[in-house]
């Protein structure tokens, strides 16, 4: 009916499990599971099921988790619960993972920085275990179509959970879904280029592969004092002199273009084109992983970007140019209605049909169209103008001598 056709000779698939929209953090607590609602509303509405190949995913397993997280965190996530905290604290090899208390710590944290108390960043929740083996199922499947060469790009919107350690959950992430795909991609290819588009700084994954040539991390974020209170930008790493573990074959394998706050489309598009182009073509990757954090959009609740939509779809589209097997995930987006706004709109793109979806969100075909509706909302729209609510700190001739600094460091 919207003129959504299926491409020819390029096939996407999309990795999906309905039973993650069912998850609450807690009250207040940023991220909502129920964005990926909103996310699959626009997608069917829009008729993109028609383009792509849809799967149901399944969990991940205990051993493939393992392949890069501890043991006994592994073990941990796969038995906690609201219920079973306590006494799972008591256990003694889980005791040993208990972090030390830094002064100004607001709440209490239990092993492997989990916590059951509301302040927390990564809270203990209910049915907790089983989104996460979920969210980690489908990047895993994702992951395989692309390595037995059945889909050109494959999508998760529920991963992308860049923040998590080997045994440590960090940022609302707990199992590092990411670094799980690259491990099984190096299995196939020779080199595999990670980008992250989340306004954070991707530390997690950076940190996994510091030391592996192999795979080169590319993270564009957030970068500097948070707001006049001193405190920095979460998680307060990823400076333009850090690239990678210093005296081991991994340096110059890690990439960060820390940004300013306001960034608007044209500065950023500058910065992704000049440092993604310079480093595709130095390292000449033979697979990419694209985290596509709505985060840096304009309005993000926990953002402080001003890029639109279009552009954070840009991004897709010139790293999608390339030809190579793609896998495109999510990551943070703390502005519901926005999130699933872009991730429809890159969905789209993936499957070549970005040029036919109209700025008129089919309203009579989405289950909440409330949640689109009415100026606040966006009135109906795709592709909202965002009001810019951050002052734009970043200036031109900065933004060229970083372009510049990490050009000399393609060159090793
Ligand atoms: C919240 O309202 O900067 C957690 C977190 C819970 C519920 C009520 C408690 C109120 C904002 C954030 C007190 C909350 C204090 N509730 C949280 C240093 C911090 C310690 C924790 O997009 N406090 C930590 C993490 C970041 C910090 C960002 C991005 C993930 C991703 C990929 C992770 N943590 C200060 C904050 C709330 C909360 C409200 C919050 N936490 C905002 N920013 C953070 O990159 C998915
Ligand atoms: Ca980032
Ligand atoms: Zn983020």
């Amino acid at each position: 009916e919207y003129g959504i056709t299926r491409p020819k000779g390029h096939k996407v698939s999309f990795h999906y499990n309905s039973t993650v929209e069912d998850m609450h953090f807690g009250k207040t607590h940023p991220m909502k599971p129920w964005r990926l609602t909103l996310t699959k509303h626009l997608v069917l509405g829009y008729g993109l099921q028609y383009a792509m190949d849809t799967y149901e995913a399944v969990a991940a397993g205990i051993d493939q988790v393992r392949t890069f997280h501890d043991p006994d965190y592994v073990e941990f996530l796969s038995q906690v619960s609201p219920q079973t905290f306590d006494k799972l604290c008591q256990v003694p090899r889980f005791r040993n993972h208990v972090p030390a208390k830094h002064e100004g710590d607001s709440v209490d944290l239990g092993p492997f920085n989990l916590s059951t108390s509301p302040g927390a960043d990564c809270p203990v929740f209910d049915g907790m275990s089983k989104y996460l083996f979920l969210y980690t199922g489908a990047t895993l499947a994702a992951t395989n179509q692309l390595t037995t060469n059945q889909s050109d790009i494959a999508i998760n919107w529920s991963g992308g959970l860049h923040h998590a350690h080997k045994s440590e959950a960090s940022g609302f992430c707990y199992i590092n879904d990411i670094v799980l795909s690259i491990i099984d991609m190096l299995r196939i290819y020779p080199r595999v280029l990670y980008i992250d588009i989340d306004v954070h700084h991707g530390d997690g994954v950076e940190e996994a592969f510091q030391r592996q040539p192999r795979v080169m991390t590319l993270s564009y974020h957030r970068y500097g004092p948070y707001d006049d209170t001193g405190h920095k930008f979460f998680p307060g790493t990823g400076d333009l002199s850090d690239v990678g573990l210093k005296g081991t074959v991994g340096e110059h394998f890690a990439l960060n273009v820390p940004i300013g706050s306001g960034i608007d489309d044209r500065q950023y598009r500058y910065l992704f084109e000049s440092v993604t182009g310079k480093a595709i073509d130095a390292f000449k990757p033979s697979a990419i992983v694209l985290q596509c954090g709505a985060d840096s959009l304009g309005g993000d609740r926990l953002g402080q970007f001003n890029i639109n939509i279009k552009q954070h779809g840009e991004c897709v589209n010139f790293v999608k140019k390339t030809g190579l097997p793609l896998l495109i995930l999510g990551g943070g987006g703390y502005t519901a209605r926005n999130v699933a706004r872009a991730w429809c709109h890159e969905t789209a793109l993936a499957t070549n049909n970005g040029a036919h979806l109209s700025d008129k969100i089919p309203l009579d075909l989405v289950p909440r169209p409330e949640a689109f509706m009415g100026r606040a909302h966006g009135d109906g729209q795709l592709f909202p103008k965002f009001q810019k609510d951050h002052r734009n700190e970043c200036v031109e001739s900065d933004l060229e001598m970083k372009v510049k600094k990490l050009d000399e460091e393609l060159k090793y």
